[in-house]
């Protein structure tokens, strides 16, 4: 029965994975985020709470432990939901509260859960399990799996993967195997075959002519478990695309390397050997972000990030629309980190809608599943695009299409519904994904002909800087308007706009981070100068009027 089970599970917690810390964790931008030490009680109470929630959905739920970006002394937890997406919202406040009652009182906490939202204990329940290479990672990982087995889940762990194949796993699985092969191999398969079938389609089409697309990139892996699976990518695509990879492994994760090093920093990272002009990407500890760069005739560091990568896969999906003839609802979402100019771009110039959310993917990811065709892309490289069944429907009706007299003239609409449908096939709908980013990324270069180069030229980014406040209470600072303004500390948004005021094409905004105990402070403006003086201003006024601790940043 529910008594019995709550009982045991809280007798299991006491004895083998008591809260040691008093220390109160939330549910943050991608799940519990803390030091290692801090997290046996929690990862032990999200397995038990995972097998509640497979039941409530009667479907496969996963649990990834990762801290993604974050240092290698820090980890984490995230649950994914059936169709591999992140965990509903009304559930993370369930998940914070499990996470901070004591230990004796568990049973009761579970039991209420289990009333509230009518769970039938005798039901089945499945948990998918995988993690990263943080050496506290499986440690943490057992003891989620066994708060899953305590509540009688069927469990499977996947090992070392990254975050995004464990969203996959749940996804395909919980489709019956429509959406793919819940494997490790159905994964790589899936990519790497829908890669070689787009390419095959442009290369029939035009020849093996790639106009300034060179087939060679160099990858920085950020020492995570990026390193082994685009290894692993890469086997199965070398005739196609040379990947030459750093930071595989034998240094610390995540420092002085990575996606997040390189687009906050705006530098190459380090122990990375690259030419001017090779085409160069950085994935994140887990593999769910990815940003491009290079070194130009000058050895200045260009970065295409995140937004860059909307624009390019939203530019390329509508110029295939077009082709088909299809009118469809086409929109990008971004956040306010997203830069002004990628904005404009693609209101302006590709005449598309853009929306702006919160950061955090989960919000990213609803929003666009309000468009028939739903780009999101976080600046940070944090991204992928949804498909509407509609606009699979339709796209499948083109490929289809002999009714047309000019039915030699169709080719072309014919042509670009397949490459569409491949495109499907390539992008990981259920959450961004570094290696499915990397292969659209190069697929749409490969069949723009483009160079690096060439995509950068597509517009300018502002200048922009970002910046970390350490304060004493981050949650001081409460955020409006998808983030663009903050109402409290009372009267310190009225300080920054007058700042901004001062900054050609100046914005800024501040935000307490879901991962960090800091707040992100944000400027553009019209020089590099300029950005950076203004986002030292902002940090400053952050740190005299909301508790600054230590000295304010300066750059
Ligand atoms: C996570 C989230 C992202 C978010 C990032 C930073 O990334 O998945 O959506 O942009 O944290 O969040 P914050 O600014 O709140 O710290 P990752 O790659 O660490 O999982």
């Amino acid at each position: 029965t529910a008594g019995t089970l709550a009982l045991a599970a809280e007798a299991k917690g006491k004895s083998d994975f008591p809260r040691q810390y008093d220390i109160n964790i939330e549910y943050g931008t991608a799940g519990f985020r803390s030091k290692a030490e801090h997290l046996d009680h929690i990862l032990y109470r999200m397995g038990l709470l995972a097998a509640l929630r497979s039941r409530v959905k009667g479907a496969t739920v996963g649990v990834m432990i990762t801290a993604s970006h974050n240092p290698v002394a820090d980890n984490g937890v995230k649950i994914i939901d059936p169709q591999g997406e992140m965990l509903e919202i009304r559930w993370e406040t369930i998940a914070s509260d499990l996470a901070n009652i004591k230990d004796d009182e568990l049973s009761s906490a579970l039991l209420q859960i289990i009333k509230d939202e009518s769970i039938d204990v005798t039901k089945p329940a499945s948990v998918f399990f995988g993690r990263d290479t943080r050496p506290s990672s499986e440690h943490l990982s057992n003891a989620a799996v066994e708060g899953s087995k305590v509540f009688q889940a069927e469990v499977k762990d996947f090992g070392i993967v990254t975050t995004p194949m464990v969203h996959y796993f749940v996804a395909a699985h919980n489709s019956n195997n429509e959406y793919g092969d819940p494997t490790i191999d159905g994964y790589f398969e899936k990519l790497a075959n829908a890669f070689r079938s787009f390419r095959e389609e442009v290369v029939s089409e035009r020849g093996p002519e790639s106009g300034n697309y060179e087939p060679k990139i160099v990858a920085d892996m950020a020492n995570g478990v990026g390193g082994p699976m685009l290894k692993k990518m890469s086997e199965l695509i070398k005739d196609l695309l040379t990947i030459e990879l750093f930071n595989t492994g034998e240094g610390e994760l995540n420092h002085e390397s990575g996606a997040d090093y390189v687009k906050v920093r705006q530098t190459l990272p380090k122990r990375v050997r690259i030419k001017a002009k090779d085409r160069c990407v950085s994935f994140d500890g887990d593999a769910d972000r990815i940003v491009y760069y290079y070194q130009d005739q000058s050895v200045k560091f260009r970065l295409l990030d995140g937004d860059r990568i909307a624009s390019l896969v939203a530019g390329y999906l509508k110029s295939l629309l077009d082709i088909m003839n299809i009118e469809l609802n086409v929109g990008v979402v971004q956040t306010a980190y997203a830069n002004g100019a990628s904005t404009k771009y693609i209101k302006e110039v590709l005449k598309l809608k853009v929306a702006c959310v919160p950061t955090g993917v989960k919000y990213l990811h609803h929003k666009a599943q309000e468009f028939d065709i739903g780009i999101y892309f976080e600046a940070n490289g944090h991204g992928t695009v949804l498909f509407s069944k509609k606009t699979k429907v339709l796209v499948k009706a083109a490929r289809e299409d002999k009714s047309s007299v000019f039915y030699r003239l169709a080719g072309g609409k014919r042509s670009a519904a397949r490459k569409m449908l491949t495109f499907i096939d390539m992008v990981n709908e259920t959450t961004g994904d570094s290696i499915s980013d990397l292969l659209i990324v190069e697929t749409i270069l490969h069949a723009r002909g483009w160079s690096v180069e060439d995509w950068e030229n597509c517009y300018t980014d502002l200048p922009n800087r970002q910046l970390k406040v350490t304060v004493q209470d981050r949650n001081v600072i409460k955020v409006i308007d998808a983030e663009c303004n903050i109402s409290e500390p009372e009267g310190l948004q009225d300080d920054f706009d007058r700042l901004i005021s001062m900054f050609a094409e100046g914005r800024a905004f501040v935000r307490p981070s879901g991962t960090e105990d800091v707040v992100r402070v944000y400027a553009e403006s019209n020089t590099q100068a300029n950005a950076d003086k203004l986002a030292v201003h902002i940090a400053k006024l952050v740190h005299q009027k909301a508790g600054g601790i230590g000295d304010a940043p300066t750059w």
